[in-house]
């Protein structure tokens, strides 16, 4: 997550490699969708911006940051994409609903990064407060649109050279 300290749009370009040859997945959730599609238009951004092509990027629409396990497992099984980007923003509200779709997309994740040859990059806002989702999704703290498109690269480039 953002900071005072790190703007999740700021990174050096010239650590990021060439993408033209890559191929990504983007799954992005409905469930706040103002937000997720801002962070949706700011990744596919940062992918054009190193090289890939929009025939390279391939999006799907899932209900709610519950289901992004299950769209990325689908794109990690086909064995034809470089790198799978989760995009959600799960917002706190009255009950542990919250914690318990935190817990299970980051754990779901995790365990697809194991599983799968490919990296499948965590794009998911977990805030108190939809002010807090707006300021990490194109506001005073950036995009983790951004973020995530930048890390899905270095991921796909380091899986190339394992
Ligand atoms: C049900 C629910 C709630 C309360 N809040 C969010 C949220 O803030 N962000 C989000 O992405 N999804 C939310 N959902 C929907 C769940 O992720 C899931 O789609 C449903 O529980 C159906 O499995």
């Amino acid at each position: 997550m953002s900071t005072k300290l790190k703007n999740l749009s700021s990174y050096n370009p010239e650590l990021v490699p060439d993408a033209s040859h890559l191929r990504f997945g983007i799954v992005v959730s409905e469930w706040n969708i103002d937000i997720t599609h801002a962070l949706l238009n700011a990744a596919v951004k940062i992918l054009q911006k190193h090289g890939v092509t929009e025939d390279n990027i391939e999006i799907s629409h899932v209900p709610g940051s519950f289901e992004l396990t299950f769209g990325a497992r689908l794109f990690a099984e086909r064995e034809d994409l470089d790198s799978v980007i989760c995009l959600g923003c799960v917002i706190r509200g009255e009950t542990p609903h919250f914690d318990f779709i935190c817990q299970s997309v980051s754990h779901g994740i995790t365990e697809l990064n194991l599983e799968y040859d490919i990296p499948v990059v965590f794009g998911v806002l977990t805030t108190n407060n939809l002010q807090q989702a707006k300021d990490r999704a194109g506001g005073k703290y950036g995009n983790k649109g951004d973020e995530a498109a930048v890390t899905a690269i270095k991921m796909a480039v380091l899986n190339e050279v394992k």
